[in-house]
């Protein structure tokens, strides 16, 4: 079972997306075991972005980060990285598949909406970066039976 990290941005705060975002990972059968509002400083910003703080756009993509408070999720199930990768969409908002979230709401290459990790091994150092042990819970969930009914036969 692996567990991924999802980050509403602020621009879906602002633009009233939350509900959208979260209804689309529960009803793909996703189990939601981590979430907390928060305003993201700027070492975690440096840290979660480590990978673009030398390119142009980075002041901008920090000051966005930190325009509004932010939504940290951590959802759970099998392959989950790569199902909410695929449920995310590609990074420009206005290039991504319709279907996706982000194709079908948002425009930009930095207001995307969503954060989601891209591999199991970011996946893990992404939750331990935004989340303590025991703000993650272990719970049973019911409908977990249907939503993979077989697969382990
Ligand atoms: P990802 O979010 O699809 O994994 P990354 O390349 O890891 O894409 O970039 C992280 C975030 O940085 C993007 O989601 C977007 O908000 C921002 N970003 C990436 N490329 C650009 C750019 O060219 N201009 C402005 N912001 C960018
Ligand atoms: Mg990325």
């Amino acid at each position: 079972m692996e567990r991924t990290l999802v980050i509403t941005k602020p621009d879906a705060l602002q633009r009233n997306l939350l509900g959208e975002i979260i209804g689309r990972l529960e009803k793909k059968g996703l189990k939601l075991v981590g979430m907390k509002m928060m305003s993201i400083d700027d070492l975690k910003v440096e840290e979660h972005y480590s990978h673009h703080v030398d390119k142009p756009f980075f002041a901008s993509l920090k000051k966005f980060m930190q325009s509004s408070p932010v939504v940290c999720m951590v959802w759970e199930g099998n392959e989950a990285v790569a199902a909410v990768r695929l449920i995310a969409g590609e990074t420009k908002g206005s290039e991504a598949d319709a279907g996706t979230i982000r194709g079908d709401l948002s425009m930009s290459v930095q207001a995307n909406v969503v954060h989601v990790s891209d591999s199991v091994e970011n996946a893990n150092l992404e939750v331990a970066r935004f989340f303590e042990k025991d703000e993650i819970f272990d719970y049973k969930k019911l409908d977990m039976h249907y939503v993979y009914f077989g697969d382990d036969e």
